[in-house]
């Protein structure tokens, strides 16, 4: 073959000169308390292009920090960042121990930095490499407490007057302490509270009776144009699911969540069988095989797996692909535990996905937005993403350094004679 008169490293065909700069020379785990805690990854190319990824796990933040920093990272060094798909399955195969939320948070911040990295490096937003934007911008939905109803109903207008279309109402129970969703903080609720978990008590029969009291009391006053929501958050046996979803038929709700849990997938036939309440379940699932019979059988309405929780973008797309052919729609979680990372990630996702229901939105705090920003706005009861490549979020780990880890967790929940229950 005639020399070509180029040198050596010249010679090589594009692709490797691509692969070069594309290569995974450093990634670490940032961990940073701004008002919560949160587990970022950072991983950085050869060509110096940094993708971000949340990995935390509320109230168990250090198990996904271990699993990464000793099991995930050295296997990254020297890979090609660009390699996505084969990453994904090399994680999640290649460990032979599959699924769980610390394996799959950690596998998801790895997607979400990569997503993240190849939107950089093709100058477009990870919405543009998924196949576009299918709406301008993502309906998302606020969260409305009170200690009672009148409460909770002051929550709902408060909301409603800043553009919210969707609103979730929780309210506190009669004789019933530390009902789920009840927060101290109005705008920021915020469960992880304490280094040692909370005790809350738990009695379904005063919940079942006033809890449809809440939705006909903010029926009266709002009347159907509010989309409504409401969080059981594992509480009730199916039939008693069954029970309060008929209950709640003529206030006509968005959906009733995790009206049980969610291990056994066939207890949610006895709820559909008593009722046409719309049901969403997903925000603890790590993989497809959590919802796989829930969607095939249509027990559920919306999906609310997360980028976060269900192995990143890659897999995700896989569970709202399958969804679609059931109609089954999205409604991903976004509590403040899902870092703006996360939620970046999320509406990049959102603004994709055809088969899109709802977001969950919950207010990050001003010390979490001085460490992370964003390229995302609300506007009207929704949230929109800009234009910038890759997921639009960056840290400053200079302003992540001044807030240490601090361990809170979650609360439990008992029943009155010190049963433990779900909280
Ligand atoms: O970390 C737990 C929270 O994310 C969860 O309790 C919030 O149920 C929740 C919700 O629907 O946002
Ligand atoms: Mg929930």
């Amino acid at each position: 073959m005639p020399d070509s008169g180029l040198s050596k490293n010249e010679n090589r065909p594009l692709s490797d000169n691509a692969a070069d700069a594309a290569t995974i020379v450093d990634a670490k785990v940032i961990v940073a308390c701004p008002g919560r805690n949160f587990v970022t990854l950072k991983i950085t190319t050869a060509d110096g292009i940094y993708g971000l990824g949340d990995a935390t796990l509320n109230g168990r933040e250090l198990a996904p920090v271990a699993y990464l920093e000793n099991h995930v990272i050295p296997n990254l060094i020297g890979k090609d960042a660009r390699r996505i798909e084969d990453i994904w399955q090399f994680l999640y195969r290649g460990a032979y121990w599959r699924r769980g939320p610390v394996t799959m948070r950690a596998v998801a911040a790895v997607d979400m930095a990569l997503w993240d990295i190849k939107g950089k490096m093709l100058g477009a937003p990870v919405v543009d490499l998924l196949g576009g934007r299918s709406r301008d911008s993502v309906m998302v939905y606020g969260h409305a407490n009170g200690g009672d109803i009148e409460q909770t109903t002051d929550e709902v207008a408060r909301y409603i007057d800043l553009g919210y279309k969707a609103v979730r109402a929780q309210t506190g129970v009669p004789g019933v302490r530390g009902a789920y969703g009840v927060g101290r903080d109005k705008m920021y609720y915020e469960p992880a509270d304490a280094a040692l978990p909370r005790e809350t008590l738990w009695a379904t029969a005063p919940y079942l009776q006033y809890a449809p009291k809440l939705f006909e009391a903010l029926r009266a006053k709002f009347g159907f144009d509010v989309h409504l929501l409401h969080d059981v958050h594992h509480r009730l046996t199916p039939i008693e699911a069954g029970r309060l979803g008929r209950a709640l038929e003529p206030y006509s709700l968005f959906w009733m969540e995790d009206p049980t849990p969610a291990e056994n997938q066939d207890a949610f036939r006895l709820i559909r069988e008593h009722t046409t309440t719309p049901i969403a379940v997903g925000e603890i699932f790590n993989s497809i095989w959590d919802c796989k019979d829930l969607i095939q059988h249509q027990l559920i309405d919306f999906i609310r797996a997360t980028v976060l929780g269900a192995g990143g973008i890659t897999h995700l797309k896989r569970i709202a692909d399958f969804a679609s052919v059931w109609q089954v729609r999205t409604g991903c979680h976004g509590a403040t535990d899902l870092s703006p990372v996360t939620m970046s990630a999320a509406l990049h996702f959102d603004s994709w996905a055809p088969n899109f229901g709802i977001q969950e939105y919950m207010r990050h705090t001003p010390e979490t937005d001085a460490v992370f920003s964003t390229d995302y706005a609300f506007n009207d009861g929704a949230l929109v993403i800009g234009d910038t490549p890759g997921l639009g979020v960056d840290i400053d780990e200079k302003e992540a350094a001044k807030h240490p880890y601090d361990p809170k967790q979650l609360p439990i929940a008992r029943l009155e004679d010190g049963t433990m229950w779900n909280w």
